[in-house]
This record gives C-alpha cells, structure tokens and sequence, in this order.
C-alpha cells in the first residue's frame, strides 16, 4: 500500500525532498506555496539548502533532517580537492545545524553523512540518499504500527504537520490515520490550525488528497471540542525526543498534553529514528527556536484577487511580539511512543534507540 505523497488525488513519484541526479542539485516541495501552488525548489549549492531550511520551504523534522544531509553531501562535492577542504566542511556543518536548532534530525542527518570515514563526495551523497530513505520507510512502518490505534467511528485530533511533506514521504502521525482509512476504517480528524505558521494547512491538504474526513479548527478551539467529548485520541510528530521521553514538538503541544490529560484522553507522538536524541537526557536541555516577531504580527495567505501569496498585517505598528516555534511536552503526560519498533513505553525508548540514530 503507498502512502506516497498525493498531488490532485494522484501518488507521485516525488518525496518532499530529493537529490536530483541529472541537475546533481537538492529539489523539495516548496512548502510555503502549499495548498495553495505545487511547486519545485531547487537549491545547487549547500548555502541554498541552509536557507530554504532556515526559510522553512523545507520543514517538518525529518525533512529538515534529510535536506540537511543532503546540504552537506552538496558542501563536500563543492569543497573536494580544494584547500582547507577539512574547515570548509566544518563550517558548512556549522551553518546546515544552525539553520534549524530544535528539531534533532538536523543534527542525526549532518553526523550520519560525516561519520563515513573516508569522507569524499560520492560516499556522503551515498549517506545522504541512505538517511532520507531510511526515514521515508520508517513511515510506511509507523502507519502499520499506529493504524491499530484507529477504529471507526472515532474522533482523532492532530497538530502542525506530520504527513508526507513533512517526512521525506509517507508522513509519521499522518500514517496510521491514512493507512487506516485506506483500510476502510471511517472517523474523522481534527486538524490544529497551527498558528503562526497555520502547518495545519498542510496537513489538511495531505488528508484531503486521500479523502479522509477532517475539520481545521483554531488552536484555541481544541479544549472546548475535548470538554465536549469531541475527542478520542490525539496523534501527533515530535521534533526531538530526548532519552526520559520528554518532547519538543510544535508549538502548542504542551497546551494538548495538559487538556488531554484532563480529560483522560489518550495523547501519542509518532516519530522515525532520526528524531531520537541519544545524547539528550531531558527536556529542560533542549533549545527552544524563537522565530522571527514578523511570523506573528503578519499572516501569508492567498489573495484570490491577485491570484498570488500575499503578506498582510494583522496588528498595528509598535506592538511586541514573541514567537517559541516549539514547547516541551514531559513524559508523565504522553500515552505511548509509535515508532518504526512497536508502541513503546517511555522505559522502553532508551533502550530501543540508543545506538540506532547514527546507524
Ligand atoms: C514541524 C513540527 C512537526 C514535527 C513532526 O515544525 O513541529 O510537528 O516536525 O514532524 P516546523 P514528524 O514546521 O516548524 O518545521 O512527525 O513528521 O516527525
């Protein structure tokens, strides 16, 4: 069964993010033109992979993950033979994890490519195709793992973006869902909006490619629609998951974590391989990212008047924002772990990850 990326009600060939052999560049679905445009960016050099993942024309943790190590495979064919090719490679690294701090993948993604010893720019795209791959796959695993969570008639809640754009192909939380309706099973979805960066657009475009019922609704609005006995289960990607269990994951999250708690409602976090932070023990040691005021005072939106994405304002000059692209969600308040190995328990994950993200 392919739970492959859908463009028009069609699968395509296309993952998120890629290396194209005959331009011998790094392609991603330009994120920032979703729902609205499907579009193809191309970056030829690692500079331009760090800024599309810094502009987040790429996101979503496994995609970032992947891009990057594709980025650093583009810096040693950029670097090879020069002098000083050790340093250049260092701090094109240094650039590549910069772009995105929270989101661990980056990180797995860059040591995966540098680790091989003979570093040379045949091997490191060779590491790089392996990553991304790795990750896509693990998608396809979580699906079948996760759908048993999933009967008919539920009512499921999800938050940011967790599909195929968001995992090189085949999406993390999104699988199960897909993968059950897929199967015949009938319920309905929940879609977070997501603010600032509304990634539940995104998400509700990937659901409506495989038909599958859902409602965007406001952030704000998912503790009433719990309290109303609204919400079954919620699912949901992670952007790091440290050693004791504790997440980072889009903003908003520990909000979720906290009412479904309340409410006794079952909260899990899907996520590949590559999202795993072995060497992080807990969640207070993990950066938060503050994005850019202007991702809150402004709002990108399709005009249908001038038939383009436009940047509108929605407050008056002089107010002060503050943007955390990410919380933390302690383990106490998470149900289970889907992952490509099982269900886990959080005093299964250690064991089950350690030693796999640099494999
Ligand atoms: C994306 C985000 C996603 C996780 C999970 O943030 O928080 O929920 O990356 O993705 P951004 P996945 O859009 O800022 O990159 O479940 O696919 O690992």
């Amino acid at each position: 069964m392919s739970l492959k990326l859908r463009i028009d009600g069609k699968t395509v060939d296309t993952p998120a993010v890629w290396w194209d052999d005959a331009a011998n560049d790094v392609r991603m679905i330009n994120q920032i033109k979703i729902p609205f445009q499907v579009e193809v960016h191309s970056c030829s050099t690692y500079r331009d992979t760090a800024k599309a993942i810094k502009e987040m024309i790429i996101r979503g943790a496994p995609s970032i993950g992947a891009a990057a190590a594709y980025g650093l495979a583009q810096a040693v064919q950029e670097f090879w033979n020069q002098d000083a090719f050790v340093e250049h490679i260092k701090s094109a690294y240094n650039e590549l994890m910069a772009a995105r701090p929270t989101a661990v993948d980056l990180k797995n993604g860059l040591d995966f490519v540098k680790k091989y010893d003979q570093l040379n720019p045949k091997a490191a795209l060779n590491r790089a195709k392996i990553f991304a791959n790795r990750i896509a796959n693990e998608g396809l695993k979580i699906g079948q793992i996760g759908k048993e969570l999933i009967v008919s008639n539920m009512n499921v809640l999800t938050h940011c973006h967790t599909g195929a754009l968001a995992l090189v192909d085949n999406g993390s939380a999104l699988a199960p869902l897909i993968q059950a309706w897929e199967e015949g099973k009938r319920f309905h979805v929940y879609v977070d909006e997501t603010r600032p960066r509304i990634q539940g657009r995104m998400t509700a475009w990937e659901l409506s490619q495989y038909g599958v019922d859902h409602t965007v609704i406001c952030d704000s609005a998912s503790g009433f629609f719990m309290s109303q006995g609204k919400i079954d289960l919620i699912i949901l990607g992670a952007d790091r998951v440290v050693r004791n269990g504790d997440i980072a994951n889009k903003i908003g999250t520990y909000n979720l974590a906290v009412l479904a708690n309340h409410h006794n409602i079952p909260f899990y976090t899907a996520f590949p391989t590559s999202t795993f932070d072995s060497s992080t023990r807990t969640g207070n040691d993990i950066i938060i990212e503050y994005r850019d005021a202007n991702e809150v005072k402004q709002a990108l939106g399709y005009s249908n008047t001038l038939m383009k994405n436009q940047i509108v304002s929605l407050y008056a000059e002089g107010e002060e924002f503050s943007n955390p692209a990410f919380d933390i969600t302690p383990n106490n308040l998470i149900t289970g772990y889907i992952t490509p190995y099982g269900i886990l328990s959080q005093s299964q994950l250690e064991k089950t990850f350690i030693n796999r993200t640099s494999q």
